[in-house]
């Protein structure tokens, strides 16, 4: 089956937002609501174990924080996460995290291509719209077909569901797309679904197990910034391209 469509992934894949974006809000929320608590970097690699931000928060609690005790730790985490989001939000407003390399051309090129486009992710559907609209424009977001987002679904990743509800929505099957993700979570939940993936790493992501994916890149990279293989296929391609995605479709359906 020819390839059809591209589902992608949206914290760590399209950009550095769990640095620069979820980690920030979060901390500036604790401040904000009169909590003594500030994530460092360093442990915020280990909460990303746990997807969803109300999970994490509860992560955090139950693993990290366990002297802070609250009557209700539900809507403790609830109300922070509301706060979060408003502040994540308007963080990408000001325009604080850029597209990853490559990424913009490669939705162009897809486009021009006739390829069909995605979003398949956990986070909340307000912070995906706010990266994608200060990013590219507003009008960008018509050009994925569908939105899939945390809570169209009663699973987040690493479970397949967010990718099956995508592809239902679009009523492909799996063999015609491929996913693009940047951690393990995100490839165990592409894989749960058949889909065949493409990985590009960051610093939260680079020592992840990545088995199964048709290749791991350090970027998309670009004509003049080729990207680092990591692991993959031999290939004569320097950035991933319409006809790069192609080949490795081809090499593994
Ligand atoms: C990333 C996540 C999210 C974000 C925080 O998922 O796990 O929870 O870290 O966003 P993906 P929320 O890589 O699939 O986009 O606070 O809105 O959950
Ligand atoms: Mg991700």
């Amino acid at each position: 089956m020819a390839l059809e469509a591209l589902i992608f992934d949206v914290d760590g894949t399209l950009a550095n937002t769990e640095r620069d974006g979820h980690l920030v809000a979060f901390n500036l929320a604790f401040k904000e609501l009169g909590l003594d608590w500030e994530w460092s970097n360093e442990l915020y690699h280990k909460l990303l174990d746990v997807t969803g931000g109300q999970l994490r928060i509860k992560y955090y609690l139950k693993e990290f924080n366990t002297l802070f005790k609250h009557d209700d730790v539900d809507s403790l985490a609830a109300s922070i996460h509301a706060l979060k989001t408003k502040i994540y939000v308007r963080l990408m407003d000001e325009g604080a995290v850029p597209l990853r390399p490559g990424v913009e051309r490669l939705f162009s090129e897809a486009r021009e291509a006739g390829l069909r486009l995605a979003i398949a992710t956990t986070t909340t559907p307000a912070n995906v719209d706010a990266l994608i609209a200060n990013t590219l424009g507003k009008d960008a977001l018509d050009w994925f077909e569908v939105i899939g987002a945390g809570d169209v679904v009663p699973n987040l990743k690493p479970a397949g569901d967010i990718y099956n509800y995508v592809l239902k929505e679009m009523n492909l099957n799996a063999s015609q797309c491929l996913a693009f993700e940047d951690s393990h979570n995100g490839i165990i939940s592409a894989s749960s679904a058949n889909i065949k993936t493409l990985i590009t790493v960051n610093e939260y992501t680079d020592r992840h197990d990545f088995t199964g994916a048709i290749t791991v890149l350090n970027n998309l990279g670009e004509p003049n910034k080729p990207f680092e293989m990591i692991t993959g296929n031999r290939t004569d391609s320097t950035y991933v391209n319409v006809s790069y995605l192609q080949e490795l479709h081809a090499q593994h359906s």
